[in-house]
């Protein structure tokens, strides 16, 4: 470990110097020359779209302000335990009130995109019923800043915070969830969707089932393989219930989708032991939600356990066609037998020699093309953003103050060139969204984790573009990677 981020840190040092990186001028950055390493330029197709992506939670902060009920993250992040720092999302990084100067940062990076959650605890404060338009009018300012700068908003309609008072009532364990997302939804379609076009209904909501409802490590910090069972299937249910309702007001203009976090599955070792174990993940992460959307089944794995849960009508209801889907993509998985992980499978390392980022997450680049490719050939090739991608590294701050993230670049730069490549195997990918601006609340993380392309100080919430800032912006610009 220690040799492998010496290494890095020499080649940052030259990365650094041949970036340039200079200040932010206000207004669209200047692009630094690019190294041009093999001096090839990998272009994607006329009409990409680039953006980044947040979530409210991990940003907003201002978790009291305008009439916002809590959600089940802020019950969590304080209760002790729960959070390794013992953070908590209170302040965040206060994008609430600097939302302006937020998007003078993405306008800065020449960005056409940027993809936001919405908080349902600031528009309906106890999750059903009233809307607190105090807490809408946010997103409508948002939104108009956004659109005087060129910036196309994406809005995910929920990003895990679900209203406290709904988590009272059995949160997505209770089958009436649906119902309360869909009311929810079309609320804040109404509001917004004169001007906000692209909806995405729910961010990783495998995520949401296995953290929140099976280990216990995510709010609502629930347990158990039928608590994850339930929330899968009721986060369908809203999924595909949502979808057909907005999809049933009529308006053409909007594209509707949703995100899921989608990796490839791999025995541990290559063991044929352990196939077994990425067999079942596979079922549990991915295709409990990929399979009934685009398939209208739940996975030969896991059929037998979702047929109690499954009323008439329900697959019907779950299989709706989606304009996008939001691909959220940051390494493989690899699984093992054991007896103690929720399903009998447990999180194992990739093979010997894989490179590694802050977190811990193996570095694989050819695990994005291996999944886009696994999309088009079994899902009908539909229309995918890469929503999310993007890693938690270690922050130099080179001799001038700059942050020197280098490894961050060679990360979304082999990322991209991954993403290039499936576009000319066939692949229907039409944009990336870099996750993620700012350095934020990285869920059970705290703040212990930098995820941003542009850091942000703990004591002042001054923001400071990193180096990938600038190669982004550059990227951006040019409609093409330098590889
Ligand atoms: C997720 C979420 C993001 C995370 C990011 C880094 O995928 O977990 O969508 O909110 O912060 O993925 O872990």
């Amino acid at each position: 470990m220690m040799h492998r981020r010496s290494l890095l840190k020499a080649s940052l040092a030259t990365l650094g110097a041949a970036l340039g990186a200079g200040p932010l001028a206000g207004g669209r950055t200047a692009a630094p020359a690019l190294a041009q390493a093999g001096g090839q330029a990998l272009a994607f197709p006329p009409g990409f779209v680039w953006g980044v992506s947040t979530s409210a939670y991990q940003v907003e902060g201002a978790v009291t302000a305008d009439g916002r009920g809590p959600s089940v993250w802020d019950t969590f992040s304080h209760t002790p335990g729960r959070i390794v720092t013992g953070e908590n999302g209170d302040v965040a990084c206060d994008h609430y009130h600097r939302y302006l100067e937020d998007v003078g940062l993405m306008a800065g990076m020449g960005l056409n995109a940027y993809r936001f959650s919405i908080a349902w605890p600031r528009v309906m404060p106890t999750g059903t019923g009233a809307v607190n338009a105090k807490g809408l009018d946010f997103y409508d300012r948002l939104t108009d800043a956004l659109l005087a700068r060129g910036i196309e908003p994406w809005a995910c309609l929920y990003h895990w915070d679900l209203p406290q008072a709904l988590q009272d009532r059995g949160g997505w364990t209770n089958r009436d969830s649906a119902g309360w997302f869909t009311d929810y939804a079309l609320a804040v379609a109404g509001r917004l969707g004169d001007r906000v076009k692209r909806w995405a209904m729910l961010n990783e909501p495998s995520v949401v089932a296995i953290f929140g409802h099976g280990t216990g490590d995510h709010a609502p910090g629930l347990r158990g393989t039928a608590n994850y069972f339930a929330a899968i299937h009721n986060q369908n249910r809203a999924q595909g219930q949502a979808l057909a309702a907005l999809r049933q007001t009529g308006r053409t203009d909007w594209s509707l989708g949703t995100v899921l976090t989608v990796q490839p599955i791999k025995a541990a070792g290559g063991l044929e032991a352990n196939r077994p174990a990425a067999v079942l993940w596979d079922a549990v992460w991915n295709r409990s939600c990929t399979d009934p959307l685009f398939l209208g089944r739940y996975p030969e794995p896991l059929e037998a356990d979702f047929a109690p849960l499954t009323k008439a009508g329900d697959m019907e209801t779950i299989r709706q066609p989606v304009d996008f889907l939001g691909l959220n993509y940051y390494s493989r998985l690899y699984q093992r037998l054991t007896t103690d992980g929720l399903f009998g499978t447990g999180f194992d390392g990739p093979p010997e020699g894989t490179r590694r980022t802050g977190m811990g997450w193996p570095v694989e680049p050819d695990g994005l093309l291996e999944q886009l490719l696994e999309l088009r050939d079994r899902y009908g090739n539909p229309p995918v953003y890469v929503t999310e991608n993007g890693a938690d590294y270690y922050d130099w701050v080179g001799p001038e103050g700059k942050v020197e993230d280098g490894e961050r670049i060679a990360f979304l730069r082999a990322h991209l060139a991954a993403a290039h490549q499936a576009i000319a195997q066939g692949a229907n990918l039409k944009g990336f969204f870099a996750w993620t601006l700012l350095d934020n609340f990285e869920w059970a993380e705290g703040y212990a984790r930098h995820f941003g392309l542009v850091a942000v100080d703990r004591e002042t919430l001054a923001r400071r573009p990193k180096a990938s800032y600038y190669w982004y912006a550059d990227t951006v610009r040019r409609n093409a990677v330098a590889v």
